[in-house]
C-alpha cells in the first residue's frame, strides 16, 4: 500500500476545515426552511435499512467535502482490499474477512491461495446438523434426558455478539430452551446463570477464539466442576455436555471435549466481528439454522450495498463520513445510539466493543502520533426509557451529542396502541433536538420571563434516523455490517488499524502478576506503585 499524504494536509480535510468555520453556526431551522425536500433528499436506503440523515448539521457541500475526503484518503481500494483478503490487520498480519463469513457458498474469497469460503460453509453445515440434533432432542445429555438449556461461556467478542444477538432475535427463538450467557470472571455470573438449571439437561458451549483466555477458562473450569458435580462424578459426561468455538484445537482437546464437538474458525475472523462465525452457536441453536441463515443473508445484503453502491448513497459511507464530521470538525466525544426497540437493548452494549476497540487508537498504520480525534465514545439504552433520565443532556446540556435513532414501522408482537406510542416518540425526540423551541416560543406559551431562559431547548442537535419494516433476522444481519463498515469507513479514513486490540493486552499481563500476590501464602515482596501494593495488602489483611 503506497504511503497516503497526513491526513490532516489533504485539500478535503482543510476545506472541510474552511467549511466548518463558515457554517458550523448554521441552524438546522434554517437549513430545512431553505430546502423543503431536504427531508427527503438527505436519505439513503441499502439492505433494507432505510436512512435519514437529513437532521444532520449538513449542506451538500458539506456531504460533498466529506466523500472528496474519503476519496484522497483512498477509500475505495482499502474497500476492495478487505474483501478481497488482503492482509490490512497489519500489526498482527492478518486478513480481516468477517465478510467470507456471510458470503454464498459459490464465492471465491483467498487467504494466501486458499478459497476460504468452503470451510465457511462446511462449519455453517455442521453447525446446523448439531443444532438440528439438540433441538429435537435426538442429542441427549448423560443421563439420556435432552438438552433444554444451554450456556454459552465466552467474553469479549465471544459473548456481546451472542448475547445482542439472542435478545434481539427472542421473538424467533425456541422458547422451551433456556439461554444463558456468562462471561465474568465474577463467580456470581457463573452462579446465577447455573443456579436454577438442571445440569442433566444443560450443553455449555465454550467460546473462545484462543481458548487461552483467563475469563472463560476459568468459568469452563467451573462448568465442568458443576456438571460433574450433578452427574455423579462420570468425567464421560463432559463429551455430552461441552462443545467448544475456537480456532484452538489443541488447548480445546486439552481441556477435554473432543474436537469432533469442536466447531472451527479462523485467525482473519475478528472477536468482535465474529457473531456470524461459529462463535453464533447459541443464536442458531436458538433460533434454527435457518433463521441463522436468514441473519447471514442480512449481512450479505449490507456488504453488497458497501462494496458496490456509490458513496453517495452507500450508508456505511454516509454514516462513517457523518461520524467522523462530528468527532473531528465539531469536536463531540461521543455518539448515543437509541433503539426504539425493546429486543435491541443490548445493542449498544455490542456496539461499544465493535466501535471503541475497533477506533480507540492513538497512531496511524505506520505508527505516528495521530493530530485529530479518532472513534468516538458509544453509549446508549432502548427508548423511551432513555427520555426519562439522561435526554435532558442531550437536549438541554452543554455538549454535543450525535444520536443514532433506530426504529422500525411494525412490533413483532403488536399489543393495542404501543407501536403508535413508541413510534411518535422516536419522531418526536429527533424533531425536538434538531428543531428545538426558542425564547419567543416559549414566552408566548405564557412562561414568565425569569422560567424562559430553563425552558428553551436550543436545538441543532444532530441525529440520523435508521428506519426498518421489522426486527427480522436478516435486518439484524444488515444492522449490524452496518455499523461495522460505518467503523470501517472511519478507520480507514483515520487511517488506522481497526482491527487489532494491543490496548487491553497490558491490564491482561499485569493481572496474572498480580494473582499470585493475592493468594500466595506467605507475605508477596510487593514491586508495585505504593497505591497498588498497599491495596494487595489490605485486600490480603481483609481475607486473613
Ligand atoms: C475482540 C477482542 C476480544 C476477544 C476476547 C475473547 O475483538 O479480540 O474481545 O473477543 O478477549 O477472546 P477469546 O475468544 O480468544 O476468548
Amino acid at each position: 500500500m503506497s504511503e497516503l499524504p497526513p491526513l490532516t494536509t489533504t485539500t478535503a480535510w482543510r476545506a472541510l476545515g474552511d467549511h466548518y468555520t463558515r457554517m458550523h453556526e448554521t441552524h438546522l431551522r434554517d437549513l430545512f426552511a431553505r430546502d423543503a425536500q431536504r427531508g427527503t433528499r438527505f436519505t439513503a436506503e441499502g439492505a433494507g435499512l432505510y436512512l435519514d440523515y437529513s437532521k444532520n448539521r449538513v449542506t451538500d457541500e458539506t456531504i460533498t467535502l466529506l466523500l472528496k475526503l474519503a476519496e484522497e484518503a483512498g477509500l475505495r481500494g482499502k474497500v476492495d482490499a478487505m474483501f478481497r483478503g488482503d492482509k490490512i490487520n497489519i500489526t498482527e498480519n492478518r486478513a480481516v474477512l468477517h465478510t467470507a463469513l456471510r458470503a454464498p457458498r459459490n464465492a471465491v474469497i483467498k487467504v494466501d491461495g486458499e478459497n476460504v469460503v468452503p470451510q465457511v460453509h462446511a462449519v455453517l453445515d455442521k453447525m446446523a446438523a448439531f443444532c438440528q440434533r439438540v433441538r429435537t432432542g435426538e442429542w441427549k445429555g448423560h443421563s439420556g434426558k435432552r438438552i433444554r438449556n444451554v450456556v454459552n461461556i465466552g467474553i469479549g467478542g465471544s459473548d456481546l455478539g451472542p448475547v445482542m444477538a439472542y435478545e434481539a432475535l427472542r421473538h424467533y427463538t425456541m422458547r422451551e430452551m433456556t439461554f444463558r450467557f456468562v462471561s465474568n470472571v465474577d463467580g456470581i455470573d457463573f452462579v446465577e446463570a447455573t443456579h436454577d438449571l438442571d445440569p442433566h439437561e444443560t450443553l455449555f458451549i465454550i467460546s473462545s477464539k484462543t481458548f487461552t483466555t483467563l475469563e472463560t477458562m476459568t468459568n469452563a473450569q467451573s462448568a465442568r466442576d458443576w456438571l460433574l458435580q450433578g452427574l455423579g462424578g462420570d468425567s464421560k459426561a463432559v463429551a455430552k455436555h461441552f462443545v467448544a468455538v475456537s480456532t484452538n484445537a489443541k488447548k480445546v482437546a486439552e481441556f477435554g471435549i473432543d474436537t469432533a464437538n469442536m466447531f472451527e474458525f479462523w485467525d482473519w475472523v475478528g472477536g468482535r466481528y465474529s457473531m456470524d462465525s461459529a462463535i453464533g452457536l447459541s443464536t442458531m441453536l436458538a433460533v434454527g439454522p435457518d433463521g441463522f441463515r436468514e441473519m447471514l443473508s442480512g449481512f450479505h445484503q449490507m456488504d453488497e450495498h458497501f462494496r458496490t453502491a456509490p458513496f453517495a448513497k452507500n450508508l456505511p459511507v454516509l454514516m462513517g463520513l457523518l461520524a467522523l464530521w462530528y468527532a473531528d470538525f465539531f469536536k463531540a466525544e461521543t455518539i448515543a445510539v437509541l433503539p426504539y426497540e425493546q429486543y435491541l437493548k443490548r445493542f449498544p452494549a455490542y456496539l461499544q466493543q465493535l466501535t471503541m476497540e475497533s477506533n480507540g487508537k492513538h497512531v496511524t498504520l505506520s505508527g505516528k502520533q495521530v493530530d485529530y480525534a479518532t472513534g468516538a465514545i458509544f453509549w446508549g439504552e432502548p427508548g423511551t426509557n432513555g427520555q426519562h433520565s439522561f435526554y435532558q443532556l442531550i437536549h438541554q446540556g452543554t455538549r454535543l451529542i450525535p444520536c443514532d435513532f433506530i426504529a422500525f414501522s411494525h412490533a413483532l408482537t403488536p399489543l393495542g396502541r404501543h407501536h403508535d406510542m413508541l413510534i411518535a416518540n422516536v419522531l418526536a425526540q429527533a424533531e425536538a433536538l434538531a428543531f428545538g423551541k426558542t425564547a419567543d416560543e416559549v414566552r408566548k406559551e405564557g412562561t414568565p420571563d425569569w422560567l424562559v431562559p430553563h425552558r428553551v431547548f436550543q436545538g441543532n442537535r444532530p441525529s440520523n434516523m435508521i428506519f426498518a419494516d421489522r426486527l427480522t433476522p436478516a435486518i439484524l444481519g444488515a444492522l449490524v455490517a452496518l455499523y461495522e463498515h460505518s467503523v470501517f469507513v472511519q478507520g480507514a479514513i483515520w487511517n488506522i488499524d481497526s482491527f487489532d486490540q494491543w490496548g487491553v493486552e497490558l491490564g491482561k499481563a499485569l493481572a496474572q502478576k498480580i494473582i499470585p500476590e493475592l493468594e500466595a501464602p506467605a507475605e508477596p515482596v510487593l514491586s508495585h506503585d505504593s497505591s497498588t501494593s498497599n491495596l494487595i495488602r489490605r485486600y490480603r489483611a481483609a481475607r486473613k
